[in-house]
């Protein structure tokens, strides 16, 4: 079968949407960092759907900092690819041309260069999950310790890392008297605009007080919050796109019908007009970004957890499961109280949503790629309503329930003995805690309730809070998650 590219725009179905612009007219105006499944389904799709609706030179130009894959797979297909819904009802697919070209950066450092310095470049967003950025899990800024911060800091004209690469086209712009362009950071971090305006201004400072200076005067970091549930590419994932489309594509990307995109609206040099692709402006997306990481994120770490001891391999499956089900909802409607209120949002009606979202039959979410970096994950999602909860009198007791499942899951093997990935930044902390407690459960509890870099002090050493983790963690070993789950909806 035929691969996708640009000559095969004019043979797909007639119902499979494709670029609605002329692609070659367009220039490129955002240099995306990280250019996996999530973006491809996410800020590509409004930026897209916004050059349709209004033009513009804002064409993505995409840069892998570590990995060749997207590259590999897109320059053969002219940067397009195919984009699967999974509906209940069945899948539908759309070509999308917004990805102008793709550079991995190791490999090609001049053009990420270059990119990076041109002065069409106006905004520069970023997805590399959570622990992409090198944040000291302690303190909240940089990380200067960690090797590969530590090594752009000791190099920082041949950097590796997305706040390295960020600072050194920043100092080459000004340098060049070219006017900055926006950072837009659209991960999973709560203030995630606040974190990386940090980070910079850090990194900046340790190698150039004057360039810190300039940032902090001229270069906006908006927050932003972004929402689209995007599961792993999987073989099926390519075979729809063929079934449907007609072609062979190697980049493409499947992920639900919902989206949602909140963004601060503070940009240096302009933006396209994703108003009127659905996107959310807004003055403050603090109060949006915490209701979706406590109340979708956090529920998604708990259905992670539980879900991949018990053996349940999808997020669907245990949304089946009446008592997981049922803890899932008791623990939103919990930390939903920690929330101040949304703008324009029912978080009643939110939650209700969100659960059907998890449960979306047609798609094929795996708790263990949630279940990754679950130290990163955690503190925002989890750890942070608790702390609030327990501080302001409110229940956190699901809370519990979701550190117990995760200490559960650091065992390496779920309930029927199959193994379980830890893919984790701090995975050999965590099984060096695991092990020092040998078979006690209790001390288990207590050393991986002392990685500072997850609990503070203040929780880890909560009594209430450390009893329930034990109560839950123990009644897990001996009946297992289903069991325990029950225990705790009926305390
Ligand atoms: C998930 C998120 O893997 C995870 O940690 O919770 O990727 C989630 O699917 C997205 O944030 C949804 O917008």
């Amino acid at each position: 079968m035929t691969r996708l590219n640009d000559a095969a725009l004019a043979a797909l179905p007639a119902d499979i949407a494709k670029p609605a612009y002329d692609r070659s007219a367009h220039g490129v105006g955002i240099v995306h960092l990280g250019v996996g499944a999530f973006h491809k389904a996410h800020q590509a799709i409004y930026t897209e759907d916004a050059l349709a609706a209004q033009g513009g030179d804002w064409r993505i130009a995409g840069v892998s900092l570590r990995r060749a894959d997207a590259e590999e797979a897109l320059a053969p297909q002219d940067g397009l690819y195919t984009l699967i819904e999974r509906r209940p009802e069945g899948p539908s697919a759309r070509v999308v041309g917004i990805l102008a070209e793709v550079v991995t950066a190791p490999n090609d450092r001049e053009r990420t260069r270059a990119l990076l310095t041109a002065p069409a470049t106006r905004i520069v967003s970023i997805t590399v999950t959570e622990k992409g950025y090198g944040i000291d899990p302690a303190k909240g800024g940089l990380d200067a310790a960690r090797a590969d911060i530590a090594a752009d800091l000791a190099s920082p004209q041949a950097p590796r890392t997305v706040v390295g690469w960020i600072v050194h086209a920043l100092a080459l712009r000004r340098a060049a008297g070219v006017a900055p362009f926006t950072p837009l950071c659209c991960d999973n971090l709560p203030e995630n605009g606040h974190v990386l305006a940090r980070l910079v201004r850090d990194f900046a400072e340790r190698i150039d007080p004057d360039l810190a200076a300039w940032i902090a005067a001229e270069v906006p970091f908006p927050s932003t919050m972004v929402d689209r549930i995007t599961p792993a590419t999987t073989p099926e994932t390519h075979e729809t796109a063929r079934r449907l489309t007609g072609f062979d594509d190697e980049a493409a990307t499947e992920t639900e019908p919902f989206s949602q995109w909140v963004v601060e609206d503070r940009f240096c040099a302009g933006r396209p007009a994703w108003e009127e692709a659905g996107v959310v402006l807004a003055a403050d997306v603090r109060p949006y970004e915490a209701m979706k990481l406590r109340l979708l994120n956090g529920a998604h770490s708990l259905i992670a957890y539980a879900g991949a001891v018990a053996g349940l391999a999808y997020v669907r499956d245990v949304m089946a499961e009446e008592t997981l089900a049922a803890l899932v909802a008791a623990h939103q409607r919990d930390v939903a109280r920690t929330l101040d209120p949304v703008p324009g949002i029912d978080l009643d009606a939110y939650q209700r949503d969100l659960r059907e979202r998890f449960a979306n039959p047609a798609m094929a979410h795996r708790t263990v790629q949630i279940a990754m970096d679950g130290s990163q994950k955690l503190p925002p999602r989890i750890v942070a309503p608790a702390m609030e909860a327990i501080e302001a009198g409110l229940p956190w007791r699901s809370c519990a329930f979701v550190v117990a499942a995760w200490m559960r899951f650091l065992s390496g093997r779920d309930q029927a003995g199959a193994e379980l990935p830890l893919s984790d930044p701090l995975a050999d902390m965590l099984r060096a805690a695991y092990a020092s407690s040998g078979d006690d459960p209790d001390a288990r509890v207590k050393a991986l309730l002392s990685v500072e870099a997850i609990f503070p002090r203040t929780l880890a050493s909560h009594y209430g809070f450390a009893r329930a983790v034990t109560t839950d963690y123990r009644r897990i070993l001996a009946g297992g998650v289903i069991p325990a789950a029950r225990a705790a909806l009926a305390e």
